[in-house]
């Protein structure tokens, strides 16, 4: 606790900085190809560039030993074989693809990297890379004036990252998180670079603590790590998007999340009875507040041990499980990696004789104190483990439970260093290395073992899994929601960017406790978190045990229709929604967009923190501070309809709009289209009726829309089971025309036409739909 008083800036205090001097790696002797890779051997060590495709570079430095190519947890794409030419001239040696072009001064291996137009992406002028004989590696790279910064996974701050110092290292933070507060519980080594209108993406593979600094130079930023190889992909974008589809060609894409896991979520920390629990389910049902999923929180447990409930606070589980989905909700448990140390529960007896638990080299298992006391943990990082601990969410499936919260999995341990000791050995599937190496993927690797366990239990049907702590490539297992933030106003102000910057890390599925999880929430904070959360990808309201409850009926029946209005809407905006989570599984792009992923050339974009946008045409301008009515949006290039009111405003301007706390202003590009639908009932979420809206522009304008749907829940949608269409809208001053350019799949949906609403249609304006006039009703027919 002395860390809070002013023993903090205590004179003594400077650490001793370790000062001993980076080595760089040499000067060029010899390199040679070999499978597709280039091997390049320095005075001082080595280094191998291999091409991906021919928009993704891969580096790795090794001063030690020769460049290890196939020990990343995070990549899982082998790479394409990519035609490569080699120009060898006295000074330098360059390595050109398509899109990309490698220069290496062979004199000091300083490395330049410049795209097909000759645009410098890298440039490490005279520093280049470097390391010491302790093993920390690190690279300078030139900073541009121009230069803005994203990504980095979990971060509190503003949207640009530039001027930051960053540090990944998964740590469980309780104190509130301000723009300060670093690491978080997510480490994501990732970056992307805006310079000019064109941007690309630098990912470093390394899992040991990393730190990336856009803050100590003026026109250097740097990374570096603890430990192991400086071993980087740079994405040559040249548009965000695409930057995005390449990080995730390298780290893959979420699968199609199943749609209930897409609803309003309710937790509290924690329902702490089966009474509890069904009387807050009756309420929503009563209240008429969508919701489909509700949590239980670590008193489910059997003095807080995993694969197990309380007998006497939930004696029938599985009986509630049934009939809360017989109300269309789901119970979602928690589940941490500790396991309680007693002889005498199946869980610790099996993991002891089985040998699953992490140990240190000298074969004592590692113990440490969370919620059951003392405990131990799981080897994630060996497929064993991983396995065992997968199987054994049998106990949670045969209750017909489809989703699992993992908490906790930093791992958090109540000690001084927060986690578990570095010096335990993992076993690392047959490689053995120590937790200062894999700290920060042991909860992504525990989320890959759950979600492995729950997708074979389910027989085909999606499971949900959300996690607190990740690494790079998460999204392939896991939604990730942004920890124990608190019920400030500054709390949801940072919501945006921090979602945003996840968002354009690869993780499309995330969002932050709504209403805040610590201190007390009130009634006007709740509503305006609910207003933002009705369309951040994840939507769960989250409370702290000993603050006030925050369900949406909890300040008065004013804030609760407000509410209800809010999360209806959720549901109105699913269609919309799933077509934006369907493109995040193609493509790898972010549910929820900074504006500047739309508008890469709009500098006025390059730090919005206070909007954003779902997909490519509907901008949220939210209220987030106390007793405001009115707000300046900035409107990008073309003109924005407001959603309630039908008000234009013309864009590259910042207007005034007005929104009483009833009311989140919600605008859609003039001249595309959106799909909504209306929710059948309480207990069937799925809608009822879809309709296509197109916003008639006066102006020649062209749209190509896509409408996807599916049965929500199974993976038939893999095997052609998905309904797509794709829709060219084309606006000119006399007419509107709606052209099927293509509809792919076999999924019938239960509802057999889209009817098309036509808004801002001029009355000089026709409308044609497949060639034909249209004079009464437009409908889609499926
Ligand atoms: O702080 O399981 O972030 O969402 O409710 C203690 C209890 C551990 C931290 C999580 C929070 C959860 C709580 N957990």
């Amino acid at each position: 606790m002395l860390e809070d008083t002013s023993f903090a800036i205590h004179p003594g205090k400077e650490k001793d900085t370790n000062t001993t001097p980076y080595k760089r790696i040499g000067t060029l002797q010899a390199y040679k190809e070999a499978k597709d890779t280039y091997l390049f051997e320095c005075t001082k060590g080595h280094v191998a560039i291999k091409f991906y495709t021919d928009s993704i570079v891969r580096i790795v430095m090794n001063p030690f030993s020769q460049p290890k190519l196939d020990a990343s947890k995070a990549v899982v794409a082998e790479g394409n074989s990519v035609e490569v030419k080699v120009k060898d001239q006295d000074q330098a040696v360059s390595l050109l693809s398509k899109h990309l072009i490698v220069t290496i001064e062979k004199e000091t291996f300083s490395i330049l990297i410049q795209d097909d137009k000759g645009h410098v992406l890298l440039d490490e002028g005279n520093r280049g890379m470097g390391f010491k004989p302790t093993g920390e590696v690190i690279t300078y790279k030139k900073m541009d004036k121009d230069d803005h910064f994203y990504g980095f996974g979990e971060k509190t701050g503003f949207l640009d990252k530039r001027g930051e110092r960053y540090e990944m290292w998964n740590s469980d933070v309780y104190i509130p998180h301000n723009p300060e507060t670093d690491p978080l519980y997510v480490s994501i080594p990732y970056f992307m670079t805006l310079r000019n209108g064109r941007s690309h993406g630098v990912f470093f593979d390394n899992t040991f603590r990393t730190i990336f600094d856009m803050k100590s130079e003026l026109d250097y930023y740097s990374f570096e790590a603890e430990g192991g190889q400086l071993d980087y992909y740079v994405m040559a974008g040249p548009e965000p998007k695409q930057v995005l589809e390449q990080y995730t060609y390298l780290t893959g894409r979420m699968p199609l999340p199943p749609k209930w896991s897409l609803g309003y979520h309710q937790s509290r920390y924690s329902y702490e009875t089966e009474a509890e629990v069904r009387e807050i389910a009756q309420n929503f049902i009563d209240r008429d507040i969508p919701l489909d999923v509700l949590y239980l929180d670590i008193h489910y447990m059997n003095g807080y041990r995993v694969f197990t409930f309380d007998e006497e606070r939930f004696p029938d589980p599985k009986k509630l499980i049934q009939d809360l989905k017989q109300m269309g909700i789901r119970i979602v448990p928690i589940v941490d990696p500790g396991v309680k140390k007693d002889p005498e529960y199946y869980v610790y007896q099996e993991g002891i004789n089985q040998d699953q638990f992490c140990k240190y080299i000298e074969g004592n298992i590692y113990h440490g104190e969370v919620w059951p006391g003392i405990s131990a943990f799981p080897d994630f990082t060996d497929e064993k483990a991983r396995k065992w601990w997968g199987d054994k969410h049998q106990f949670y499936t045969d209750l017909g439970i489809e989703g699992i919260w993992n908490d906790m999995n930093e791992p958090a341990v109540f000690n001084e260093t927060k986690t578990m000791d570095v010096e335990v050995m993992h076993r690392n599937d047959g490689e053995p290395t120590t937790h200062r190496e894999l700290h920060n993927v042991y909860g992504f690797l525990m989320g890959k073992a759950t979600y492995e366990g729950l997708k074979h239990q389910l027989n085909g049907k999606r499971p949900f899994l959300l996690t607190r702590a990740a690494f790079s490539g998460v999204q392939r297992y896991a939604a990730v929601w942004t920890g124990d933030n608190r019920s400030f106003w500054e709390h949801l102000q940072m919501t945006l960017p921090m979602v945003m910057n996840l968002g354009l890390s690869g993780v499309p599925l995330v969002g932050p406790d709504v209403g805040g999880f610590a201190h007390d929430t009130n009634g006007e904070l709740l509503v305006r978190w609910t207003q933002v959360g009705a369309f951040t990808p994840y939507f769960r309201n989250h409370s702290a045990i000993g603050t006030l409850y925050q369900e949406p009926w909890r300040f008065g029946e004013e804030n609760e229709s407000i509410m209800r209005k809010y999360i209806q809407m959720r549901y109105k905006w699913m269609p919309h929604l799933y077509k934006v989570f369907q493109e995040a599984t193609k493509k790898g792009l972010p549910v929820m967009r900074p504006l500047f992923m739309e508008f890469p050339k709009d500098e006025k974009t390059y730090n919005i923190n206070d909007q954003f946008m779902i997909g490519d045409n509907v901008l949220i301008a939210p209220i987030l501070a106390p007793s405001v009515t009115d707000r300046a949006v900035y409107f990008p290039e073309g003109d924005w309809i407001e959603m309630e009111t039908g008000n234009v405003y013309a864009g590259e301007q910042v207007h005034l709009v007005h929104a009483e706390l009833d009311y989140m202003p919600i605008f859609v590009k003039r001249g595309t289209a959106i799909f909504q639908g209306e929710i059948q009932s309480r207990q069937n979420k799925s809608p009822k009726q879809v309709e296509m809206h197109i916003f008639a522009s006066p102006e020649e304008h062209w749209y190509e829309a896509t409408y996807y749907d599916d049965d929500g829940e199974t993976f038939a949608y893999e095997n052609g089971e998905y309904l797509e269409l794709k829709l060219k809208v084309v606006h000119s001053t006399e007419t509107i025309t709606i052209t099927t350019l293509e509809h792919n799949g076999d999924y019938k949906p239960d509802y057999v036409e889209i009817p098309i609403v036509i808004h801002h249609l001029s009355k000089h304006q026709t409308v044609i739909m497949n060639g034909e006039e249209i004079n009464g009703r437009a409908v889609l027919t499926l």
